[in-house]
């Protein structure tokens, strides 16, 4: 894995405080934040120097800075424990509190990628290699799954376009197809015969090309553990959790719509597009309210989860309603 330089990451932290600092304004922000932003450099400092090498987990002589990070409305990231603790990962457990440690040996390395299809220059990238060739960024997203929870996350990673302008897209590519590892071996829930492995997801290419497509490989300052998805995952921050696919192993440029495994599973619970959108409820549950980890009580669900601006022009003259 490649370890992230303190002189890497610092900068662009700061950097994410500062602007978010701004736009708060007048909010009543407090010390706390203003803390938060001369403390976070220093704490991601000694997290490098201190993880020896790849995929150091929090220690307790190591631990990262639950909270001092912000989003862009100005709520905390949950804590590094409820992050990796709390997992959707049906390839290891339906139980979201089990994941953690039914995954806890699932071998990341050596890992490839394959990137093709309609691709004028298809390649296949070991993980290293790939994570060099594109330096990784913190982002500070709000993750909303379909069942209605949420949690605000600090990720690493890079934006999926970089990757996709690589390998040249041909006119033809329409879609783009993510694939997660198969490896029942490893991965019991693989054995389920309700579902079809391996996981698949896909976005449209304009969807993919935009800047708030991260493919992701670490948060809090730290390479992913598996639960999270190590060594790779896509995090799309204005859809439902379920398009975020874990533990990618392929990429495919494709002409035709995808058919995802929530797709296959339950086409009228679990559409392709699955935005965010508190006006269409599941057909089981509301949408309009989410529970935030960490949190008593239920917040209003946003519109494209918080990122309308950013994305509601993609889907301009689409009714959200059948395109769920
Ligand atoms: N391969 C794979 N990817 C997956 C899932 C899964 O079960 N398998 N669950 C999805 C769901 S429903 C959610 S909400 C997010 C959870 O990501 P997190 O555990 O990192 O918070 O991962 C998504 N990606
Ligand atoms: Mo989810």
């Amino acid at each position: 894995m490649v370890k992230i330089q303190s002189s890497e990451i610092t900068p662009e932290h700061v950097y994410i405080n500062r602007r978010q600092f701004m736009r708060l304004g007048a909010l009543a922000v407090g010390a706390a934040a203003l803390a938060a932003c001369a403390r976070k450099p220093i704490q991601f400092e000694e997290q490098s120097s201190n993880s020896a090498g790849a995929s150091a987990g929090a220690t307790a002589a190591n631990p990262p800075v639950d909270g001092a990070a912000r989003d862009e409305l100005g709520d905390p990231a949950n804590s590094y424990e409820d992050i990796t603790h709390y997992n959707n990962y049906y390839e290891f457990s339906t139980d979201k509190e089990a994941v953690a440690r039914l995954s806890e040996n699932f071998v990341t390395q050596p890992w490839t990628v394959e990137v093709g299809g309609l691709v004028n220059k298809p390649q296949t990238f070991g993980i290293d290699d790939l994570l060099k060739q594109f330096p990784r960024e913190e982002r500070i997203y709000r993750l909303r799954c379909v069942e209605a929870w949420s949690m605000v996350i600090p990720w690493l990673g890079f934006p999926l376009n970089q990757l996709l302008k690589a390998v040249e897209p041909t006119s033809d590519a329409k879609y783009v197809r993510f694939e997660t590892i198969y490896d029942p071996e490893q991965m019991a829930g693989q054995e389920s015969p309700w579902y079809n492995w391996p996981y698949i997801e896909g976005l449209r290419l304009d969807e993919a090309m935009h800047d708030l497509v991260l493919l992701t490989s670490g948060l809090y300052g730290k390479d992913l553990l598996p639960q999270n998805g190590a060594p790779l995952r896509v995090v799309i921050p204005w859809k439902y959790g379920f398009k975020s696919i874990k533990s990618i192993v392929k990429i495919e440029l494709v002409a035709e719509m995808p058919t995802s495994l929530w797709m296959a599973a339950a086409s009228n619970e679990y559409g392709f597009y699955a935005n965010v959108n508190p006006d269409v409820n599941h057909p089981r549950w509301s949408q309009a309210s989410e529970r935030r980890i960490g949190e008593l009580g239920r917040r209003k669900t946003l519109p494209f989860n918080g990122y309308a601006e950013e994305v509601a022009p993609l889907y301009a003259g689409m009714d959200l309603r059948v395109n769920y």
